[in-house]
């Protein structure tokens, strides 16, 4: 009897991007992650792609994850806890030139020991601006998923600056830049939202 009433509350709970979505922390250091309680999904790239942007249009929140005005703005692993039932968590961005050596070198090594050693982390999205190319950094962390057996998503996201022609032509250069098959990537606007949807429910395909 119990497990049916269980059962009918999960069933009524709105998806967890439709609910609230909390600030939870800002990590510096790993050994300050917040308790392990909820799937994490890590949204991860270049510095000023779009990562804060992309997840605040995915809980449909304008301004809970700080967008920058100048690259580089997100330093910290940003927890976001979404209807009490998945972590969010915005990466820094990797690969912005201008910040000092020492710093950068902190902010990789907090990228990647995360990545690498955190257990309910269940997938990682790659984001990339669509008028870029692969670059190095992109493909390091592309083939280091995928020998890492590490569920990934990669957004081509910013498509509303480009038209149609231009966005398939950049999507096919960048699967070859990175070894993708088109089934494991995705378009997607933060301005227009398109490519939302697809990008949820890919994502739900890795949660428990
Ligand atoms: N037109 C358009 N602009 C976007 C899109 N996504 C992000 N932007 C803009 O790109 C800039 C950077 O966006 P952010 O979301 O802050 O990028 P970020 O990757 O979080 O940046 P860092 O935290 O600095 O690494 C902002 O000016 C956004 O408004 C998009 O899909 N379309
Ligand atoms: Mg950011």
């Amino acid at each position: 009897m119990k497990q049916n009433t269980e059962y009918a509350k999960q069933k009524l709970k709105p998806h967890w991007s439709k609910g609230n979505t909390v600030f939870v922390d800002s990590v510096y250091n790993t050994a300050r992650l917040p308790l392990a309680q909820y799937p994490e999904i890590a949204f991860a790239g270049r510095s000023n792609v779009g990562k804060s942007s992309l997840v605040n249009k995915l809980i449909n929140r304008r301004k809970l994850v700080k967008v920058s005005s100048k690259p580089g703005k997100t330093q910290a692993l940003n927890f976001f806890l979404a209807s009490d039932a998945v972590y969010l968590v915005d990466l820094p961005g990797y690969g912005y030139a201008k910040v000092p050596k020492k710093l950068k070198n902190d902010w990789q090594g907090l990228i990647s020991s995360y990545l690498t050693s955190r257990e309910p982390l269940h997938c990682v999205v790659v984001i990339i601006d669509i008028r870029h190319s692969a670059k190095p950094q992109d493909r390091e962390l592309v083939s280091w998923l995928q020998q890492e057996e590490l569920p990934f998503v990669v957004v081509y996201t910013k498509i509303d600056k480009l038209k149609r022609g231009q966005q398939a032509k950049q999507a096919d250069l960048l699967d070859a830049g990175l070894g993708l098959k088109p089934a494991q990537r995705l378009l997607f606007s933060a301005k227009t939202g398109e490519g939302k949807e697809k990008l949820l429910g890919m994502l739900d395909q890795f949660l428990p």
